[in-house]
């Protein structure tokens, strides 16, 4: 990595990684961890709801996401907040998804699939707009990493995630509808800083000239003038 990089007192840059799942969240988040210094890739989320006290919260929402739903959202909520106001001295944080996306996209997809009764959509709304006003959940971009159902239905078979063997593609159009609608569209919901739209329809090497694109936009704020 060329560039030279100010570090700073304040708040880091955030970076929103955002995009379907199987659309390359990961991938993005450890090419720049590995290419730029001074960044701080939040990774980890996955691995939690994994193991929320021995317990897999992944496999049982997949498994019954009337019973598990609720238990699952809530446990996603808590530890994207915990992302959001994680400390670092880096001056660029990136953070794979965000309170946001699990608000817009699944928990929106589970109220209308009837999942999440609205007493229980109540309680994590009510915490959902707590959190965002109160705690230091500031975004200063998004990246989109924008995908068709198809490509993404492809890799997640191909990535083979015990829990994941119950997604279909319906589920994934539907999620897909979901960010297009935040995040292209921008006709639901708001959008907390502007989006910069990737094609990560592109396979793993064609991808790299994409992320180079986004280089600018990520690292100016904090380059040497
Ligand atoms: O997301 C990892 C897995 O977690 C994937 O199966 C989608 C699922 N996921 C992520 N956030 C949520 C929320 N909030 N509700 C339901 N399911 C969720 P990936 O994006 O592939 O890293």
């Amino acid at each position: 990595m060329e560039e030279e990089i100010k570090t700073h007192n304040y708040s880091p840059f955030t970076v929103l990684v955002e995009g379907n799942i199987g659309s390359g969240k990961t991938t993005f988040l450890n090419y720049f961890k590995q290419q730029h210094q001074n960044v701080c890739a939040l990774l980890e989320r996955v691995e939690m709801w994994k193991n929320c006290g021995g317990h897999n919260l992944l496999l049982y929402m997949y498994e019954d996401r009337e019973r598990w739903g609720f238990t699952f959202q809530s446990y996603v909520q808590l530890t994207m907040l915990k992302q959001h106001t994680f400390k670092t001295n880096s001056p660029i944080k990136l953070m794979e998804s965000s309170v946001y996306s699990s608000r817009y996209c699944f928990v929106e997809k589970m109220i209308s699939d009837g999942i999440l009764p609205s007493p229980s959509a109540s309680v994590i709304d009510e915490w959902f707009k707590w959190i965002t006003s109160n705690a230091f959940c500031s975004v200063d971009l998004i990246i989109y990493l924008r995908t068709s159902p198809e490509v993404v239905y492809q890799r997640m078979r191909e990535r083979n995630r015990d829990e994941e063997k119950s997604v279909s593609l319906q589920y994934l159009s539907e999620i897909h509808e979901m960010y297009e609608n935040w995040l292209y569209h921008k006709t639901a919901f708001t959008c907390q800083a502007s989006v910069l739209i990737v094609n990560a329809d592109l396979d793993k090497f064609a991808i790299l000239e994409e992320y180079q694109k986004v280089i600018p936009n990520i690292f100016g704020a904090c380059l040497n003038e």
